[in-house]
Parts: structure tokens; C-alpha cells; sequence
């Protein structure tokens, strides 16, 4: 098996399913662990999941997984539009990066029109609610080659 797929939240992403559901969706963010591990599971892949409402935090996390990650999923929430540590962390990062967003930060504030995230990531997937983590998934197998890829490749 390859090493995990870290999938990384930024702040107050741990109070969804309490406010804005009509932004954000429904799903708590356990619900949207619990649908990404099973998810990556199909593939034959692991996630690791967390979230952070700590800046330097983040920083860590993206460090550790250039050892540890086969790739990265990342809604870095607020720190999307802020962050140039986070930014600086991702440009040191060798492998896949997908930015998600519940919302679609495009349609949304002025301010949180620009992602320095974006600016790191293979690519973007915005304004699927929860749907999105899956998405990612589908893309992220593809991207590194999952188990269930090369089984069906040698059929
Ligand atoms: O749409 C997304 O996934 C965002 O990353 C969510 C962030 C926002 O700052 C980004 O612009 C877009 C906000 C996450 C906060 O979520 C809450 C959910 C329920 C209650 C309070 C906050």
C-alpha cells in the first residue's frame, strides 16, 4: 500500500453542520472523514485526516508529509487567502496537491477570491460541498497511480 493521502483542514472547518449549511453543506466534519477514508478505501488507499485552527500548525502537518504523504488534499479555509506560510510549506511539498472548498469561493467575498494555495496546487476543486473530499479522492488515485488503477491497467 502506498503511504497515506493526507487530508488537511484549516479553521473552524470543525464546527460544519452547525451554521450556513446552505454555503457549507450538512455534513459534520466527521461525516466528511468518514466519507473520504471509505472512499479512498476503494482504491486501496489510507488517508489521514485532521483539521487546525493553528496557522504554524498547518505548516507542520504539510512538512511532515513530504516524508510521510503519498499526496495532499487540502481546504486550508481562511488560511486559503492569507497564508504565505502555508503557501511557502506547499511550495515545498513534492507531490500532488488538491485544494477543495466546500463553497465556491469565486462567486463569493472579493477577498476570498485570491488562494495562494491555488497558486501551489495541481488542482482545484470548488463548490461541491462534501462531494468534493470524493472527488479528490477519484483525482488523487489517478494522479499517483492507486493499487485499484494498476489492477485494472494489468487486466
Ligand atoms: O468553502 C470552503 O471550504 C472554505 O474553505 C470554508 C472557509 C472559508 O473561509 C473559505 O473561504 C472557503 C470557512 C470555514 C468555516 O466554516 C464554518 C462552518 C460552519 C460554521 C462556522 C464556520
Amino acid at each position: 500500500m502506498p503511504s497515506p493521502i493526507y487530508v488537511l483542514n484549516g479553521p473552524s472547518l470543525n464546527l460544519l453542520g452547525t451554521r450556513e449549511p446552505e454555503v457549507y453543506g450538512r455534513a459534520t466534519l466527521a461525516d466528511i472523514e468518514r466519507l473520504t477514508a471509505d472512499h479512498a478505501k476503494t482504491y486501496g488507499l489510507e488517508i489521514v485526516f485532521r483539521q487546525t485552527n493553528h496557522e504554524g500548525v498547518m505548516v507542520d502537518w504539510i512538512q511532515e508529509g513530504r516524508e510521510k504523504a503519498s499526496g495532499l488534499i487540502l481546504n486550508a479555509a481562511a488560511f486559503t487567502h492569507t497564508s504565505i506560510a502555508v503557501y511557502d510549506a506547499l511550495r515545498a511539498f513534492d507531490k500532488p496537491i488538491i485544494e477543495v472548498h466546500l463553497s465556491n469561493p469565486q462567486k463569493r467575498e472579493q477577498f476570498r477570491r485570491h488562494s495562494y494555495v491555488s497558486l501551489a496546487a495541481t488542482g482545484v476543486i470548488l463548490g461541491f460541498k462534501e462531494q468534493g473530499y470524493v472527488m479528490a479522492i477519484d483525482a488523487m488515485a489517478k494522479l499517483i497511480g492507486s493499487g485499484a488503477n494498476e489492477r485494472r491497467r494489468s487486466n
